[in-house]
């Protein structure tokens, strides 16, 4: 059994609605438990691109399948609620779910790497997983405690508790 940190984020058509709808689906994957989830944080955003503010969630879920297998099931999600995956990483999305923290797997795939490459760096991952857990610790032992700590604050500022 591993407990995954999921991100859920959009920033166009109705963000609120497809947070929720997710959150929804996610919760009818079979042989996953959404445990608990966060409050919702709405930010600006982060990266490259001039594009609408985010709002953002996180979430704690309970899973026998395979981080694999994980993925396949919320990629789908993502497909369902018209995300279209272009080659940018950093433009507007209707969804986008990110793993975080798959249990305390370590990976370095194309398709997945684990722990999220840039979490450390994102007030709008982090302040949410905090509510959820604040005595986590990552793979490589950080406390997440100490990588909020380390954030810029007026970045941390600019992510808003709805
Ligand atoms: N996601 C991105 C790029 N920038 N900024 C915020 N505030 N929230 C996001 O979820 C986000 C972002 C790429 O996935
Ligand atoms: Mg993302
Ligand atoms: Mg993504």
């Amino acid at each position: 059994m591993n407990r995954v940190y999921l991100s859920l984020g959009s920033n166009i058509s109705n963000p609120l609605t497809q947070l929720k709808n997710a959150i929804n689906k996610i919760k009818h994957i079979k042989d996953a438990q959404v445990i608990i989830q966060s409050p919702l944080y709405y930010s600006p955003p982060y990266g490259p691109i001039k594009q609408p503010y985010f709002l953002n969630i996180a979430i704690a879920i309970e899973t026998y399948l395979t981080a694999d297998i994980f993925l396949d099931q919320i990629q789908n999600i993502e497909k369902e609620q018209g995300r279209v995956r272009k080659t940018d990483r950093w433009g507007p999305r209707t969804l986008d779910i990110d793993i975080m923290l798959f249990g305390k797997q370590i990976l370095n795939t194309p398709r997945l790497t684990l722990p999220h490459y840039d979490m450390h760096n994102r007030a709008f991952m982090l302040l949410p997983l905090f509510d959820i857990a604040p005595n986590l610790y990552l793979p490589d032992g950080r406390r997440l405690s100490n990588l909020l700590a380390s954030l810029d604050e007026r970045i941390i500022k600019n992510v808003i508790k709805c």
